[in-house]
This record gives structure tokens, sequence and C-alpha cells, in this order.
């Protein structure tokens, strides 16, 4: 279903360029040291994930108990959107293998005129007027590990880098089709997708299927019932047949190997809202933030952390910059830490809810470690501090990474 990886195509690339050839060459540095909770496992190099479908090669990926981190510098050379082989999975149990012809939707619930449940069928589904939406997917925990590697604040969960992100043309119906068909009435409050996969064991509790709720509103704004991801029908790991992709909202709105969708005319709750999704801390009321929503803004190198880079030659370094607010405005760089920076040049038209590449050229001199920084900031503003505010699950980092590498 997926295309395989092209590994020759990822080897001619690194040979081509020299400065990737030698980040390549480099050991891969582990950013976060392990944590405590066994969710978190030191990552295996070279092995797969339990549970997914696609081949993991390690130049692509780093695996991390059952998900799948997208290796920053495998997207040096790709274009904006994130080809299917190297897209980052979250996976809260293992992917199924479902077959559209024995997949259908049903919509019920208090929130439906009638109150029957409503059936869909694939090909329903595919035969309703369908949009496409360009849109990353970001994992709420992104940079997660470095809570702990560069603030000193541990955190429990995927001690993920900054490669849970991908972005991909999803085309789909649109979610406020379906619940017209279905028969929401004006009463209607919260809508709860739930997905296919096994159930989810935490700490010994079934929490049950992976599902969360999502108020009306954003529901009939820009929300996706996604069957293709760029061109392709959707790869069973990002949740053939059919998933849900909410717009700039934390991946977990985003679910997977849709079976079912709840209409209610009550606020509706899951552990995806009320245990996890929700900031907790010194900083935070005691029963937690209100469950999260938008993504914040970040940016990274197209560079494994703790690459080895040669002194007194040109580099370009490229990576990517995006938030969920506003489209890029700008992204500067810092090559020594912090006390300098220049502005990168952007090689995409930035829009909301996407990304942009973005290219800086850097001739090191001092033989050494050093530390490179990109700082992104949006047309609404928003900017990366130097540290964000702690919370004990560790989500929306959204700090400015210092990036380690050692001129040689
Ligand atoms: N059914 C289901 N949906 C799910 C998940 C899951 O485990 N099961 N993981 C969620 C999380 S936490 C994220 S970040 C995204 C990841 O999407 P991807 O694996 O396609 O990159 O899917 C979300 N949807
Ligand atoms: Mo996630």
């Amino acid at each position: 279903m997926s295309p395989a990886p092209d590994r020759r195509q990822l080897l001619k690339l690194l040979a081509a360029a020299p400065v990737a050839a030698q980040f390549a060459a480099a050991a891969p540095a582990e950013a976060a040291p392990a944590e405590a909770a066994p969710a978190d496992a030191a990552p295996v190099v070279g092995a797969a994930a339990p549970g997914v479908v696609k081949p993991l090669p390690p130049e692509l990926f780093t695996i991390r108990g059952t998900n799948a981190e997208t290796n920053f510098a495998a997207l040096r050379g790709t274009g904006p959107l994130t080809p299917a082989d190297r897209f980052f999975v979250r996976n809260h149990t293992s992917t199924p293998r479902i077959a559209e012809a024995d997949w259908k939707l049903t919509v019920w619930g208090s929130g439906l005129h009638g109150r029957r449940p409503v059936e869909f069928s694939y090909d329903r589904l595919r035969s309703l007027p369908s949009v496409t939406r360009t849109a990353v997917l970001e994992c709420a925990g992104n940079g997660r590990s470095f809570y702990a590697s560069q603030q000193g604040e541990p955190a429990t969960g995927t001690a993920w880098t900054l490669g849970a992100i991908g972005a991909a043309h999803w085309r789909g119906a649109r979610l406020r089709d379906v619940l017209h068909l279905a028969g929401i009435s004006s009463t209607a409050v919260d809508v709860l997708p739930r997905g296919l996969d096994d159930e989810f064991i935490s700490d010994g509790a079934n929490l049950g299927r992976v599902r969360r709720p999502l108020p009306v509103a954003k529901a009939l704004d820009d929300v996706i019932l996604a069957y293709e991801m760029n061109g392709e029908p959707l790869p069973y790991d990002h949740g053939f047949p059919v998933r849900v992709i909410v717009p700039s909202w934390v991946g977990i709105a985003s679910i997977k190997w849709l079976g079912d969708i709840e209409v209610s005319d009550r606020p509706l709750s899951s552990p995806w809202t009320t245990e996890f999704y929700r900031l907790f801390g010194a900083a935070y009321p005691a029963g937690g933030s209100e469950p999260l929503t938008r993504q914040t803004v970040k940016a990274a190198f197209e560079l494994p952390l703790g690459a080895s880079v040669g002194a007194g030659r040109t580099h370009r370094l490229t990576g990517r910059a995006w938030s969920a607010s506003a489209p890029v405005r700008q992204v500067e760089i810092s090559t020594d830490g912090g006390a300098h920076w220049q502005r990168a040049r952007l090689r995409d038209t930035p829009h909301r809810g996407g990304w942009v590449r973005w290219t800086a050229d850097w001739r090191p001199h001092a033989i050494g470690p050093a530390e490179l920084l990109a700082r992104t900031t949006d047309r609404a503003g928003n900017t990366q501090p130097e540290r964000s505010v702690h919370n004990t699950q560790g989500y929306l980092f959204d700090a400015v990474v210092r990036h380690p590498v050692t001129v040689v």
C-alpha cells in the first residue's frame, strides 16, 4: 500500500551533497536521556516498531516504543510534502489492516434528529464532494525530550526530538457534509470520533478505543474525513481506510481508522481530554488546563543532533519552520549559541497550517562543539521563547532548540 522507501534515492542524495554526506557519517546522537516511563524505552535502531506495517529503515526513522519518529535529516532534499515512506507514526497500540469493503462509518447519538444511527460505506463516503487540504500533522508531544535535555525538567511520554510532524495533501469528504447527511441537530455540542484499533491499556487500566471529542464549531469548520494522502489511498499506518484530519490542532484530534462518530447534545469527554492532552504542573490549575487544541510554533534543522561539520568551508544549513496560528513570517538562525542572529531564506510561500523550508549558509572556523539555533516568528507575532513553561506530560514544547554539532 505505501510505496517502498527509496533507499537508493536517499543514498544518492547523501552522496551528492557533501554536507549531507558528512552528517550521514556522523553517529546519530541521542538527544534525550533514558526516561523513567516504560513507554519511553530507548530508541531501537534498525528494528521494526511493533505494530507498524511500513518499513522503518534507520536512516529514515528512530523507533520509540510503538511509534516511529521521522529523522529530520531525511527530509533534506524532499519537497514541502512529507513522503508517506518517511511520515512519522504515532500508534497507541498497533496498526490494524482493515479492508475498505468491510469498513463502514456509523454516526449516532443524542445530537442527531431522529436519534437513529446513520451508516456510510466507503463508496458512499467517496461519492460525496471532496476537498483537498495541505496540513501539517504534529503530535502534541513533539519536542518533548528537550524539556529534559535542555531545561532539566523531565516529562512523561515518548521522548520525541522534533520529528513527530509531517505535512501532506489530505483528500476526503467534509465532516460537515457527513454530519448534515446524518441529521445533526442544532442542539448538538460535541462530536466524538473513535478509532477501530485495539483498546488502549495504560498502567493496567483499559481506557477503551482511542477517541477524543471535538466541539461542533470546529467539526463544522475545516475538518475532513480523509481517504487519500499525497494523492494515494491512505497507507495502513496513517489510518486506512478513513481518518479524521483536524487542521492546526494537536495530532491526537486526527483519529485514524475511524469507525464511528458520536454526536451529542451534551459535552463529551474521554481520557484523551481529561487525563492526557491537558497541561498539568506548577504553572497550571490543579485539574489541569483546558483540553489542548491548537499547536504551537517551531523550527528544526534537517540535520542529526550531534552531527559533524567540516571547518573552513561553507555549509548550506536547511530546515523547516511552522506555526499553527498564522503563516510563518521569518526564521532567524544563530550559529554561536544565540549571541548573533541572521535571517534564513524562506523557500516556500508561507501558509497557515503548513510549513516552510528555509536555508542559511554557515562557514564554521573554530573546531569543537557548537550550537545551532533556529527561531520562527509567525505573522500573528508568535515567536519561540528561550524556555517553554513546563508541564508534566511534556506537551507543546515551543522553545528554541539548541541543536548540538561538532565542528571538525
Ligand atoms: N485511532 C487512533 N488514532 C490516532 C492515534 C492512535 O493511536 N489511534 N494516535 C494519534 C496521535 S497521538 C497522533 S500524533 C496522530 C499521528 O498520526 P500518524 O501516525 O498518521 O502520523 O494520530 C492520532 N490518531
Ligand atoms: Mo500525538
